[in-house]
């Protein structure tokens, strides 16, 4: 089958949508550093429409730091690719051309590529999806955690840098000595004030490497904050199979996703930003309510309904969220804990908005493994879980279900340990500790909870000395015991 380029999109299936706008015209102006499933199906898919709305220099160069490759399945195809959307029985498939190029950053010679690409004075602003992990922060506080031998090696000007603030100081610091433009670097990844974030975290990052770049960076880069929202799991063969059969070409590099999305982006640019308004996203003077009900309510589900998901035996996010006894505790768990610590959000009233997630995750068209959601969940349960829980102990409330869903991270972490089955082995970079803790601990389960609580860097320093601590201990019994099914709905029944 011939493979999808810009000489087969004249032979494609001709009712499959393609770009409405010259893409031989296509300058690029914009860089994105993270180019995955989720890029492809949500930044890329917006700055499309946003192109074919209003025509501009606003092409893409991607920059992937990190496997897998990208470059060699978009080159051949002149960057262009089909993001499949599902739900249910439905499926559309789509041709997105925003990305004109991209570079995977491997060698001495890659890197030269991605810090030239950013350093273009064309570029006027770079999105970047590179997962919570990528941050190299230490999730309860937000500071780096120099303990990570990547970051150490690009504070030393180590090559290819492997971190994104290594990429972004050589970028910006021949930014600076070119006399380049400003530009606007956009977080897109699932954190807390994304932009916030990554301004403190390549401050301090500067500071213990370039300290000369701070007042340029000050000056010159916007960090405006986002929530970004689209479900796109990992595409497998089959995804690419189907996608190459429906337009008539082959794709590698097909993605898929729900059809629902959504973003909102803090209105703090250095230049004129991409139409990305005439697109559907919004542009808002406050980020913080939407990220915060995002992250509390849909990411929140789909953590907790994975963890339990795949204790109970389960493989697919959307089977969890099936499940009568597994999706009832997320909704009583959103319902009656979660709403309380959200603020009000124009157009996305709590009660409707936890519907309508538990309903997207529930779409069994989209088949998001529970192991990939579960990937590097101490780097998502704070944001999702622990602050919600810490919120509401500090109101005085009791531990409640988002006890049993922080419960349910450690129990999925505390399944690869031999003491409990030794089940899969999490990816996560915290998954040796927990596991360290599970094979120490004996039968005690108050003593498993407590050691488990005591890793601050993810928990703090005061739940270890909360009532959650007891209430996580026998929570952990139950989802380790041989029954964790019945321990939930008894959970469940007990109101
Ligand atoms: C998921 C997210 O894997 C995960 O952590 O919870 O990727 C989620 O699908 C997106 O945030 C949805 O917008």
């Amino acid at each position: 089958m011939e493979r999808l380029s810009r000489h087969a999109l004249a032979r494609l299936n001709p009712t499959i949508r393609r770009p409405q706008y010259d893409r031989e015209r296509l300058a690029i102006g914009m860089a994105h550093i993270g180019v995955g499933a989720f890029h492809r199906c949500h930044q890329a898919e917006f700055t499309d429409d946003a192109l074919e709305a209003h025509f501009g220099p606003w092409g893409v160069v991607g920059i992937n730091l990190r496997p897998p490759r990208v470059a060699e399945l978009l080159a051949p195809q002149d960057g262009l690719f089909t993001r499949t959307l599902r739900q249910g029985e439905q499926a559309e498939t789509r041709v997105i051309g925003s990305i004109r190029r991209v570079i995977d950053v491997e060698d001495a010679q890659s890197a030269e590529a991605a810090v030239a690409a950013l350093a273009s004075p064309a570029v006027r602003v770079v999105t970047m999806t590179v997962t919570e992990k990528g941050y190299c922060h230490v999730p309860a506080t937000g500071a780096l955690d120099w303990s990570n031998a990547e970051l150490r090696r690009d504070r030393d000007g180590g090559a290819p840098p492997a971190t994104v603030f290594g990429l972004l100081t050589r970028a910006f610091e021949r930014r600076r000595a070119t006399g380049g433009p400003g530009l606007t670097a956009i977080s897109c990844d699932n954190l807390p004030s994304n932009g916030a974030l990554l301004r403190r975290t390549l401050a301090e990052f500067i500071g213990a490497s370039a300290p000369a770049l701070s007042t340029w960076i000050e000056a010159h880069v916007a960090f405006p904050s986002t929530m970004v929202d689209r479900i796109a799991p990992a595409p497998t063969q089959a995804d690419i199979s189907y996608a190459s059969d429906v337009i008539g070409a082959r794709d590698e590099a097909a993605v898929v996703g729900e059809p629902f999305r959504q973003w909102t982006i803090e209105y703090s640019f250095q230049h004129e930003p991409p139409p990305w308004d005439r697109a559907g996203a919004q542009f808002v003077a406050d980020v913080k309510p939407y990220e915060l009900i995002k992250m509390r309510v849909l990411n929140a589900a789909q953590s907790t309904l994975s963890h339990l998901g795949a204790i109970v035996g389960l493989t697919y996010s959307f089977e969890a969220a099936s499940d009568p006894v597994l999706s009832a505790l997320a909704r009583r768990m959103l319902a009656t804990e979660t709403a309380s610590t959200l603020p009000d959000v124009p157009g996305m009233a709590t009660p409707g908005y936890i519907d309508a997630s538990l309903g997207r995750i529930a779409n069994s068209a989209i088949r998001h493994r529970c192991h990939q959601i579960g990937t590097d969940g101490s780097q998502k349960i704070v944001q999702r879980l622990i602050n919600p829980l810490c919120e509401r102990l500090a109101a005085g409330h009791p531990p409640g279900l988002l006890a049993l869903a922080v419960a349910s991270w450690l129990a999925y972490g505390l399944c690869g340990a031999r003491r409990f089955g030794a089940r899969w082995r999490p990816d996560d970079p915290w998954a040796d500790r927990v596991i360290a803790i599970g094979e120490e601990a004996g039968g005690d389960f108050n003593a498993l909870a407590k050691g488990l609580l005591g890793l601050d860097a993810i928990f703090g320093a005061d739940l270890a000395r909360s009532p959650a601590a007891d209430a996580i201990a026998a929570h952990l019994a139950g989802l380790l015991s041989a029954d964790p099914r019945l321990y939930l709905a008894k959970r469940l029944s007990h109101g």
